[in-house]
């Protein structure tokens, strides 16, 4: 019988930076990630101290459509908010 390997994941991973506000940065993990306040608060205070964190993992599509709207989101705000996505 022939094996089907799973598709490969993606982190979506967010970048500290020194001008994208917190709350902005709070309002996408809430908006586009679905987390709830505490726990956005608590990537957000994470990725702030150690320089990045992870968002969530996804397929491929699924991940680069995230990091699509999340810099469209950024740019549309004027802030320098990087986001990437890597092979988990
Ligand atoms: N370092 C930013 C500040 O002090 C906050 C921030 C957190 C920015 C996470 C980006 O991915 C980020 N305003």
């Amino acid at each position: 019988m022939q094996r089907v390997e799973p598709p490969p994941v993606y982190q979506v991973i967010l970048l500290n930076d020194d001008y994208t506000p917190m709350e902005f940065v709070v309002m996408v993990l809430q908006h586009f990630f679905r987390h709830d306040l505490e726990t956005a608060t608590q990537i957000m205070l994470k990725i702030h101290h150690e320089g990045r964190g992870v968002c969530g993992v996804f397929t491929r599509d699924v991940a680069a459509t995230k990091v699509e709207l999340v810099l469209a989101a950024a740019r549309r705000a004027g802030h320098p908010l990087q986001c990437i996505m890597e092979v988990a």
